[in-house]
């Protein structure tokens, strides 16, 4: 039988997902595509899970879709017609970015190696990223003809303006994990020994907090993006009037005034 392409752990209330494909630095396929929205929904649909941390086997994290991959794969014989690569993307890459943003938890990546094109721009999908030390950012995109996609055109300018998210989509060079961090592409770089460790510490302390608050908060971000201040200002309104009914702001206020640790529960 093959092996899983995504293999999923769980400790306490933390759900690991494992890219499994290492021999390829855990390229996309459709199969494992389709595994990792698969493993993404049984997490959502799960109440015991709090965080959610996805990472990769062996040296890479992903080096973006499988060029291989007979859904995409170039024709090489005369007469032989291209595929379309937007059904890929509609079929796949859409609905997995989607599925990462409308979490009902926070996502870390543990980027422990190359984040590659669709791989590179998976991992900055997720709420906080976490690098080794060794690894690299590439927007391999323009050096194959194509443009960032899986959410890099959206994603890229946002976190680090313009012109640097246009230095990397042009240039296409390895962008060390320090300097990631120093531009505020990523939340942070580790020593690659502690990367495994400071995620899962990372997703623990997280998943005791109220996760839900969370899971607004990016939603909250995202809506703000295509709002002017004022329609902002009512959308945290009308989302902070719904947090304040939930059974997490009361236990979190009262356990502030009665000074003692709160235990959330909301999800
Ligand atoms: O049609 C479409 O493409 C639509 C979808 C687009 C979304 C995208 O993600 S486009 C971008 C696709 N990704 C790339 O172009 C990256 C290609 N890979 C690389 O440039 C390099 O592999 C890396 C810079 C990521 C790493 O380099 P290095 O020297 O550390 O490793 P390597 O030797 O190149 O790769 C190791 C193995 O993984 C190798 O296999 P082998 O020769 O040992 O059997 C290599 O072929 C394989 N591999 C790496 N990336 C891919 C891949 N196999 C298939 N697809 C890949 N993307």
């Amino acid at each position: 039988m093959l092996e899983s392409q995504i293999l999923t752990s769980q400790d306490g209330a933390v759900c690991t997902l494992t890219l499994n494909r290492p021999a390829a630095l855990n390229a996309f396929t459709t199969a494992m595509l389709m595994q990792l929205r698969n493993a993404l929904d049984a997490a959502a649909a799960d109440d015991s899970v709090r965080c959610v941390v996805i990472t990769g086997a062996g040296r890479g994290f992903c080096a973006g879709q499988d060029l291989s991959d007979p859904l995409v794969k170039p024709s090489m014989e005369a007469g032989d017609l291209p595929k379309d690569i937007g059904h890929l993307l509609d079929g796949y890459y859409i609905p997995l970015a989607q599925r990462v943003r409308s979490m009902p938890v926070p996502v870390i990546a543990a980027v422990n190696g190359v984040a590659a094109g669709a791989g590179a721009n998976f991992a900055l999908g997720c709420d906080l990223v976490l690098a080794g030390q060794s690894a690299n950012f590439i927007q391999a995109f323009s050096k194959i003809g194509l443009l960032p996609d899986c959410g890099g055109t959206w994603l890229l300018p946002r976190l680090v303006g313009r012109a640097r998210a246009l230095q990397l989509a042009l240039l296409a060079e390895k962008l060390p994990a320090a300097e990631a961090q120093s531009m505020g592409l990523i939340y942070r770089c580790v020593p690659d020994a502690d990367l495994a460790t400071e995620a899962q510490a990372l997703a623990q302390r997280i998943s005791a907090l109220p996760v839900r608050a969370m899971a607004q908060t990016r939603l909250a971000f995202d809506a703000a993006g295509r709002m002017d201040y004022d329609e902002a200002l009512k959308l945290e309104s009308a989302m902070q009037s719904r947090l304040g009914f939930a059974a997490d702001y009361q236990e979190g206020a009262a356990a502030f005034l009665q000074k003692r640790a709160p235990k959330f529960t909301d999800r």
